[in-house]
């Protein structure tokens, strides 16, 4: 049985991820392939526990130091690979993945300020030589994501909560991502119709698996 493909999906608040993984993955199993939807931080039970640690007490913005909020994304991403990701690949199954490294870079990172060099190590110690097979990365300006999550009645989430600084650094810090990985990553224009949006996802697909 050959191995199957792990899409990350990947952009700032209210940038339309989960509507748009749903979207494709409706896709993918029209045409007959067999797809594990999950998501970070979280994905499987023990790492759920830790997305508990880092998004459940929003009175406490702030109470992590970016290090240790770097420190515990990829403790759960380490465990969520090895409940999910990897089983699910190695029986075939397609993996599209709500968030992931890119989301630590971007936040941590980029926005956060922690040293990209240290987070790269990380990387490599936690992950070793995994990585995505394509990362579609949402683009959209701030304000109308934030307007999105605020729309949707859940802006009381602990990052929906900072400052417009700091999402512009990581809306920055995926553009910059993308750039950068211009074969692992497809940058696409969110603000556009969700419709449209899976379109353009769609014809990713086709480019990077048909
Ligand atoms: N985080 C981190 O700091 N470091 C890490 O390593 C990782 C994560 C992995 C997880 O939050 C938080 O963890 C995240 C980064 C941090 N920060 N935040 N917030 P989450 O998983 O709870 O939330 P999220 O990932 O940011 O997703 P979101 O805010 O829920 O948005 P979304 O999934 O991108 O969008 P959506 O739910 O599909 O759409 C939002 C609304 O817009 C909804 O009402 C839709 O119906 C609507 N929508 C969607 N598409 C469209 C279009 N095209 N037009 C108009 N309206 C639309």
């Amino acid at each position: 049985m050959s191995r199957g493909h792990f899409i990350t999906f990947e952009g700032g608040e209210g940038a339309g991820k989960t509507t748009q993984v749903q979207l494709l993955k409706n896709f993918l199993e029209n045409k007959g392939v067999s797809v594990v939807l999950t998501r970070e931080p979280g994905g499987s039970p023990a790492a759920e526990r830790l997305r508990e640690a880092l998004l459940g007490m929003p009175e406490h913005l702030g109470s992590w130091t970016a290090d240790t909020e770097c420190l515990i994304h990829f403790a759960a991403r380490c465990q969520h690979i090895a409940d999910v990701i990897e089983p699910a690949l190695s029986k075939g199954h397609w993996v599209i993945c709500d968030r992931f490294t890119d989301s630590t870079i971007a936040y941590q990172g980029y926005a956060s300020g922690v040293d990209q060099s240290r987070i790269r190590s990380l990387q490599h110690w936690a992950l070793k030589d995994f990585e995505p097979d394509l990362t579609i990365i949402l683009d959209l300006p701030v304000e109308a994501g934030l307007s999105r999550a605020a729309s949707r009645g859940s802006a009381s989430d602990i990052y929906e909560r900072r400052t417009k600084e700091f999402h512009n650094s990581v809306r920055e810090g995926f553009l910059d991502i993308a750039a950068k990985n211009p074969t692992r990553c497809y940058l696409v224009n969110a603000d556009r119709e969700a419709s449209v949006v899976a379109a353009s996802i769609r014809q990713a697909i086709d480019k990077r698996f048909g």
